[in-house]
């Protein structure tokens, strides 16, 4: 990789100064734009290949439309560091996604030119269109352009902003980027439509047809129409079929245009200036665009840690470390298929990052990637369990917040047999708070029929795993982004008992209860407060947080008079509430002093998990105060 020093982005401090440059100046800030966000990732960590793919056309936007007034807004978010860069945050790029520093996602709080937050996918045209709206009853003029990716494409919310979009007939702008991968490779029926590829006799007729019905349309934007297709790189076939979709949605459909072809790019976007009614901008680019290592392989650049900038390569020396949990899930996982054919896994849109391709290569019959469709995988494996399949449905706590609905009414209501794994249960470190999985406990211990896990290492992992295909009906089990504890995992995976507390410590003087990730730093404070202090504390793994293990939970408050309660999820309505909610109820609070340590009723930005521990207090040193001060000493 050549790196090329970023002189014509030091001009750069608005987005109105990218008028200024020619259309070859902007291909020269193409390749600086590429130099700054390969040099930062690979020294913070952060999305890569999404963001090469993404700067000719961020780039052409800035030059076609003026930032100042125009409301750019983008899908997911983790293809917006051109934009960050080219709206004045340059000087700020290289605290990216750090403690303290800018976000990896457009967020309103950050800049004037973020004009949604994002992290989730697939909301762009849904608040791309509310604007337009808004514009519209304010009597105001100017454009509003929603940027999604072929991937973000493939959730249902998607098409409901489009439905309403084409109803209503006002000025709105699509960008679809198109770059034929999600994380993976994108799946289902919409991107082979979507896919250039595409060759069956269906399309060829269709394709006769309307080159005949083209040469009929009337007027200017008929000759517009010719004129773009006639330019397009790709076959007149390809120019329509793609289309036929969009324009059933009442859209006027442009493209498929080169990404990485910014004159073209700011071509069509000046054209399209001139339509008043939805139009949808169909452009082709390549996810790693410019850097081979990405090019090459872009699931694995898609969210990258740090690596070397001149190879590719990960950091030298290599990181070392346990398995990371979702490694520990997908091999468990695989184990139990091995045993039990009925057990189906579904991913929407994850596969790596669930821990799940390995299962996809040893069971590829019995893996479903759905699409980014967390909604419809949970319902989709509701209907697997009607016909006594086993569907185990990994997920990322944040985006289980899609599914509540399904979970409620599609599973547990039904009582169906259907396991849902949520990975990055807890802070997620540098993604931010549109990630952190802050809220599962609260959103599904409140759910009848619903049995919930949390484990404190790698094996108890496995044995919740086990468990959770062992009983019937929904099971959910969340464990914590990154690195195990070291613990390996029992080959035997015995299933665990229900609702049953594992107390890990004796003590006089005080309790922990802990969940989750929260056990070992608990069991490590009460060491250290023996060594330190003298103080004897209990602690508790709580296992489950439905049911809970009330006879126990009851025989230690008989016992203990102070305790500390720990978890990695919302306070509000969590763990801590549900032992307290239990001993309110059982009438043994009298005497009792708790103490409640967990996320506060507020979003935790970006740092690392770490910080982000120590900032809430939930770290073995919050632990520890909180217990000296709960014990006066
Ligand atoms: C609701 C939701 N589910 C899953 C994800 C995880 N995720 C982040 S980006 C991505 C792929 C997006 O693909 P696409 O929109 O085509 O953008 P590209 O990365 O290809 O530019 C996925 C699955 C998410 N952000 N939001």
């Amino acid at each position: 990789m050549v790196s090329t020093k970023p002189h014509l982005l030091a001009g750069v401090k608005k987005p109105s100064d990218v008028h200024k440059y020619s259309l070859d100046q902007l291909e020269i800030m193409a390749e600086e734009l590429r130099s700054v966000i390969i040099e930062q990732v690979s020294k913070t960590g952060g999305h890569l290949a999404p963001n090469l793919g993404s700067i000719e056309l961020t780039l052409a936007l800035y030059k076609a439309y003026n930032f100042e007034m125009d409301k750019l807004v983008w899908d997911v978010g983790h293809q917006a560091y051109a934009h960050k860069i080219l709206s004045g945050r340059l000087d700020r790029f290289s605290t990216l996604r750090q403690k303290d520093g800018i976000s990896g996602f457009p967020r309103m709080a950050e800049s004037q030119y973020d004009h949604f937050g994002v992290g989730h996918s697939s909301t762009s045209i849904s608040a791309g269109l509310g604007m337009a709206v808004a514009r519209d009853l304010a009597g105001e003029k100017y454009e509003v352009i929603s940027v999604i990716g072929d991937g973000s494409m493939t959730a249902g919310m998607a098409y409901e902003g489009l439905n309403q979009a084409g109803g209503m007939e006002r000025k709105f702008i699509v960008v679809l980027n198109d770059n034929e991968m999600s994380i993976s490779p994108n799946v289902g029926a919409l991107s082979q439509f979507l896919s250039r590829r595409v060759s069956s006799p269906f399309f060829v007729r269709m394709k006769d047809y309307f080159e005949k019905r083209i040469d009929d349309i009337p007027g200017r934007f008929g000759t517009e129409i010719r004129h773009w297709a006639k330019r397009s790189k790709d076959s007149f076939k390809t120019f329509f079929t793609p289309g036929m979709l969009f324009e059933a949605f009442r859209f006027n459909y442009v493209g498929p245009i080169d990404g990485h072809d910014i004159r073209a790019l700011v071509d069509t976007f000046e054209q399209i200036k001139k339509i008043e009614t939805p139009v949808l901008v169909h452009v082709l680019t390549t996810k790693g665009k410019g850097y081979e290592p990405a090019e090459s392989n872009p699931t694995y650049f898609h969210g990258v840690g740090k690596f070397q900038s001149e190879t590719g390569l990960a950091p030298n020396p290599p990181k070392g470390g346990f398995p990371s949990y979702t490694e520990v899930f997908g091999a468990a996982l695989c184990r139990l298929a091995d045993e039990d054919e009925r057990i189906v896994t579904i991913t929407a849109a994850m596969p790596e990052g669930t821990g799940t391709s390995c299962f996809r290569e040893r069971f590829p019959d019995r893996f479903v990637d759905v699409g980014i469709c967390e909604q419809h995988a949970v319902t989709f494996a509701a209907g697997l369990a009607t016909k006594g399949f086993k569907p185990a449905v990994a997920i990322y706590s944040t985006f289980m917040q899609r599914s509540y609905d399904q979970v409620v009414h599609d599973v547990c209501l039904q009582k169906l047999n259907v396991k849902f794994f949520m990975d990055r249960g807890g802070l997620v470190g540098d993604d931010g708070a549109t990630h952190h999985g802050a809220f599962d406990l609260s959103f599904l211990r409140h759910i009848p029929n619903l049995i919930l896990m949390a484990p404190k290492d790698e094996d108890e992992l496995g044995r919740m795993m086990a468990t959770a295909f062992a009983v019937d009906g929904p099971v959910a089990v969340r464990y914590p982004r990154g690195m195990g504890v070291g613990i390996s995992v029992d080959p035997a995976l015995l299933p665990l008992e229900i609702g049953k507390a594992e107390l890990l410590r004796e003590g006089n003087d005080a309790l922990i209860i802990a969940l989750g990730s929260r056990v070992y730093p608990a069991l490590e404070g009460a060491m250290e407060l023996e060594k330190e202090h003298g103080l004897s504390v209990a602690v508790l793994n709580a296992r489950f947080v439905k049911p809970l293990d009330e006879a126990q939970l009851l025989e230690l408050a008989a016992r203990f008079k102070k305790m500390l309660i720990v978890e990695e999820n919302a306070l509000a309505g969590g763990f801590s509430s549900a032992v307290v909610e239990l001993f309110v109820d059982r009438d043994v609070m009298g005497g009792l002093t708790i103490r409640r340590l967990g996320i506060p009723d507020e979003f935790i930005e970006h740092g690392t998990q770490k910080e982000l521990r120590h900032l809430i207090g939930i770290d073995k040193l919050g632990m520890k105060q909180t217990l000296l001060e709960l014990l006066g000493s």
